[in-house]
């Protein structure tokens, strides 16, 4: 998935603290604002909220930019390496990726045996930017790793394959700046995408690696393409796009910002160009509909239903009059969701871009017309559709009939309309509708109340009301309709039941998804397999015998000058025959979306190598569909409807025996920098605490460091003030803040099973959460003691001595007991994705087995099986040590007895004179006798107890021990 080519935004200037507080902007995880049309907003609208999966990270050493070699030098004289070695890990690790690659450890071979049950986990594949990897890329690689380890020692077949999403702008973008070919560039940064994911001990099957920008693999998606052309689901429209003349090319619109060229800062402009279209409006309603069966997070779903959009209402026709009032043979066909508002339309909207405009515009108002229609043309659909906007409009000259009232009413444009939504014409109702309110009063509009609330308050002056209730002002029996009283269900009913009679309209149901544009301008993409023939310009779709259509070589990447996208620079290329009917023909020269190569590259790690079938059927049938997909949130919307659609479309075609292609969704969390504190001060140097007033903003920021903080309560303070609160934050990990953890560092400064543990032990999965230096030094600890409690401490010279210090002896019960119970936790947490808490109940297990004289070989083994997945290097280590042949990752995985797990201790309370004094942990079924002397050995009992004379004892087994003393005996006030 490719982030990378929007630019880092730095986090904007954020509001003062009390207690860390995750700084991301998460905002596209909000439902898709109302009104505004998926097709006009910038896919770059849902990234720019979501900067921190870009990866735009370079090699910043831990979490401080240094800004020269020298001072880096300087530095590490001064400072010993933080942590020492707890472990032998940069021995160990090497040698056992070693051995995985050259036993084929982690393979799926092609004939599995299917009787066995299928596990397919997948990661959403990454855009190999130049950047590398980032700390956020192994926290979703880490949880899948683990779960495919998890099930391959459960017996199952496991699939779990990594390729690369590798065409894209930023190889692009590069080429043009450097005339480095897109494909060096690329290839340099997938080696070293695949050798840093090698360092991590991830169990992909490497034999299965695909990269979308291979011919074999683009042939399939060539492929695709030429399946939904014959069906109708691809076809040519001219639709508007990102044009910048003083660059002289169309932009992503990601490369425009705010209106300019994101690269020079150049105008640009909304231009109708001829592009390829998927018809994927087709499928809104089973792309909607089959979100029920699916195992995906709320949230997700919640997203594809807002985007898909679908909305119930009506199509009406309002008859456009002439100069003299009177009716004429145009009509503007509006789109509303609420029918029973339309006595209340005191004018109509039409788009800016609406096609019919030129005609219906009178003489007068023509020039301002146009005028508007070119500024709007400059706007986003995002800008024009802000409610917060100060609307705009002029006045197209000409008026219209309500077909209910029969009054004339005037035709507006205004940008506030979309084209390319419903008709591209609205009835306005300013009395209920928000935005037509705010036009209306602009414009001194008539504003007509149709609806009154049901609870019968009034309407507040100043505001449309836009609820539901019971209908006013609302007949004309000179056209046959009174819905006067009713509801505005029941009148929006009648509304569209007389419209159709008369023939004045019909109930229609919308949907704010709009075709996919499917053409990009660009070299770096899959070339379009389709001809046009020269003398008719008729398209013919290239023969798919003759697929892959490849990438001509080119050395200009630059733009085209004229808007023709870079391949038309490939004259030899472009020219071709057209093989049925033999005449002179050219190749289209836009390429495709990056979307188009990670559509159904899942289907492809089925069966990567097959160059006969995009998947072989028996093969797609037992994997299919992928059982656990984990990934980022802000692919929630696009890459996951896109590939829905293509697999739907498989699916129709026979390719895939699946409606849907996964199962099961995860989003893991995002990595924030580490929590920066800081503390305010006044003019005088006085330290000023954070609660003390409301606007910090006046008072000088000190950074301060973590060793000078405390927490307290919620708060953070100073350790030597503790009345002086702290602002303390966690800030989205960018390369300008100097805060971006390099996984490269942390590998070779605590090797990686310690980052993939700690990865996982920062909190729950799919929450968001702040890297913590100190963090990942308390697991390697925790990797240090394990090694040190089976292995032993190191000799003097620091190795390591062969073997364990295992022994043979039979476990005692309690051993037996603590091993099923963190055996029991650990599989129930890996099955719930709960790693952080299943970490927790190995390290349990690890200060308990230190309590022990011995470590039984029968324990411990069983212990570094359930070790294994998280950090998969010690535990094949420690298996080879204990005397085990073959790898560990096909080993059983423990299973927990529950012989073992029932608690054998109850806590019992002791009452002296029936008031309870204290409590006694006793073994279950323990006697009174035994009972009684644990309560006398029990210090804070014992001096209740101990001399006393004892009248009786009460016990009930297993609930209390009541002692009543002899108080004739006692001295007056010595107890009680
Ligand atoms: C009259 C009306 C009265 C409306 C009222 C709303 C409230 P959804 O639910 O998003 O589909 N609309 C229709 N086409 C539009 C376009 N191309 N650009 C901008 N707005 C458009 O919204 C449908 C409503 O959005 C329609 O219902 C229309 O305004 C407006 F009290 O019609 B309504």
């Amino acid at each position: 998935m490719n982030l990378t080519h929007t630019k880092i935004q730095p986090f904007p200037h954020s509001p003062p603290l009390t207690h860390p507080t995750f700084l991301f902007s998460s905002r596209s995880l909000l439902p898709f604002p109302r009104n505004l049309k998926p097709a006009h907003v910038s896919p770059s609208f849902l990234y720019k909220k979501h900067t921190l999966l870009r990866y735009g990270c370079f090699g910043v050493s831990r979490s401080r930019t240094r800004s020269s070699i020298s001072e880096v030098e300087a530095e590490q004289k001064q400072k010993p390496l933080l942590v020492k070695r707890a472990y032998p890990f940069d021995e160990i690790e090497p040698k056992w990726q070693r051995y995985w690659e050259q036993n084929r450890t982690f393979r799926t071979p092609n004939d599995v045996d299917t009787s066995k049950p299928k596990f397919y986990v997948l990661d959403m594949f990454p855009y190999p930017s130049g950047a590398g990897l980032h700390v956020g890329h192994p926290l979703g690689y880490t949880a899948t790793d683990i779960l495919a380890r998890f099930k391959r020692m459960q017996g199952y077949n496991v699939l779990h394959p990594m390729g690369w999403d590798a065409f894209g702008l930023p190889a692009e973008q590069y080429a043009i700046e450097t005339g480095t070919h897109p494909k060096l560039t690329t290839l340099r940064n997938i080696n070293r995408f695949r050798s840093q994911l090698k360092s991590l001990g991830f169990s992909y099957d490497w034999e299965r690696e695909i990269s979308t920008i291979e011919p074999q693999y683009y042939k399939w998606t060539q492929w695709i393409f030429l399946q939904l052309l014959k069906r109708g689901l691809a076809y040519q429209a001219e639709v508007p796009v990102n044009w910048c003349p003083a660059l002289g090319t169309v932009l992503a619109n990601e490369e425009v910002v705010d209106g300019v060229s994101e690269r020079g800062g150049h105008p640009v402009i909304r231009k109708p160009m001829r592009q390829w279209m998927l018809k994927i409006t087709a499928y809104a309603d089973r792309l909607l509909e089959d979100l029920d069966e699916l195992d995906w997070p709320e949230s997700i779903k919640e997203m594809q239903k807002n985007w898909i959009g679908r909305s119930e209402g009506a199509e009406v026709e309002f008859c456009v009059l002439d100069s003299d009032g009177r009716e004429t043979d145009m009509k503007i066909t509006i789109y509303t969701t609420r029918p029973d508002t339309i006595f209340g339309a005191t004018y109509l909207v039409v788009a800016p871009e609406y096609t019919l405009l030129s005609s219906i515009v009178s003489t007068e108002q023509r020039e301002s017309v146009e005028e508007y229609q070119d500024i709007a043309s400059r706007k986003s659909d995002l800008e024009r559709t802000e409610l917060q906007k100060e609307k705009t409009g002029v006045f197209s000259g000409c008026c219209a009939k309500n077909p209910t009232s029969g009054e004339p009413i005037p035709v507006w444009v205004a940008d506030y309309v979309l084209g390319s939504y419903g008709t591209g014409a609205i009835m306005a109702v300013p009395a209920h509708d928000a935005r037509d309110h705010q036009f209306a009063s602009r414009f001194n509009i008539p504003i007509k109340w149709v609806v009154t609330p049901n609870n019968g308050s009034c309407f507040e002056s100043g505001k449309a009301y836009s609820g539901e209730g019971i209908i006013v002002n609302s007949s004309n029996l000179k056209v046959g309709l009174d819905i006067n009283g009713l509801s505005s269900k029941e009148a929006a009913y009648r509304v569209i039941e007389w419209a159709e009679k008369v023939g004045k309209g019909k109930k229609k149901v919308n949907y704010k998804l709009r075709d996919w544009l499917f053409a990009r301008q660009r070299y770096w993409g899959e070339p379009i397999p389709v001809i046009f023939l020269e003398d008719s310009g008729e398209s013919f779709p290239v023969l798919e015998s003759e697929l892959p259509l490849t990438l001509p070589e080119l050395d200009d990447f630059t733009p085209s000058g004229t808007g023709e996208p870079p391949l038309s620079k490939a004259v030899s290329w472009v020219k071709t025959i057209d093989p049925s009917s033999g005449k002179p023909a050219t190749r289209e020269t836009n390429t495709m979306p990056q979307w188009a190569g990670s559509c159904w590259y899942y289907l492809r790690f089925m069966d990567p190598k097959n160059s006969n079938e995009l998947v072989d059927k028996a093969k797609e049938k037992y994997w299919s569909p992928v059982d656990v997909y984990v990934g980022g949130a802000e692919h929630a919307v696009l890459h996951l409807l896109y590939s829905r659609f293509w697999h739907k479309v498989l699916y129709d075609i026979g390719v895939v025996s699946t409606k849907e292609p996964f199962k099961c969704v995860i989003n893991q969390g995002i990595i924030l920098g580490e929590v920066q504190y800081t503390a305010c001060k006044d003019t005088d140097g006085n330290y000023i605490s954070a609660d003390s007033a409301d606007d910090l903003g006046e008072y000088l920021q000190e950074n301060i460091s973590e060793e000078r903080v405390v927490k307290s309560g919620e708060f953070f303070v100073l350790k030597d003030s503790p009345n002086i609160r702290l602002i303390a934050r966690a800030h989205k990990m960018s390369k300008s803040r100097g805060n971006v953890v390099n996984p490269d560092d942390v590998v070779s400064e605590y090797g990686a099973d310690s980052l993939r543990l700690y990865e996982m032990f920062m909190g729950p999965f799919r929450d968001s959460k702040t890297w913590n230096t100190s963090g990942i030094e308390g697991v390697h600890r925790f990797l240090g003691r394990t090694w040190r409690l089976i292995v032993g401490s190191p000799l003097h010279h620091g190795a390591f001595k062969d073997g364990t210090l295992v022994t043979d002896e039979e476990p005692t019960m309690e051993q037996l007991r603590t091993l099923h119970k963190c055996i029991a936790k650990v599989t129930e947490e890996i099955e719930g994705t709960r790693f952080n808490t299943g970490i927790s109940a190995m390290m349990e297990f690890i200060n308990a087995a230190y309590k022990w004289d011995k470590q039984p070989k029968a324990i411990i083994e069983a212990f570094v099986l359930l070790l294994s997945p998280y950090a998969p290097h010690m535990a094949e280590e420690i298996w080879s040590r204990l005397g085990h042949p073959d790898s560990i990752a096909y080993e059983a995985f423990p299973k927990a007895d529950p012989a073992y797990l029932k608690e054998s201790t109850v806590v019992l309370p002791v009452q002296i004179n029936g008031k309870t004094r204290g409590t006694i942990q006793v073994e279950k079924g323990c006697s009174e006798e035994d009972a009684f002397t644990l309560a006398s050995q029990d210090e804070k009992l014992s001096k209740y107890l101990n001399g006393k004379p004892i009248k009786k004892r009460i016990f009930v087994p297993g609930k209390i021990l009541n002692v009543i003393l002899d108080r004739q005996n006692v001295k007056a006030g010595s107890i009680q």
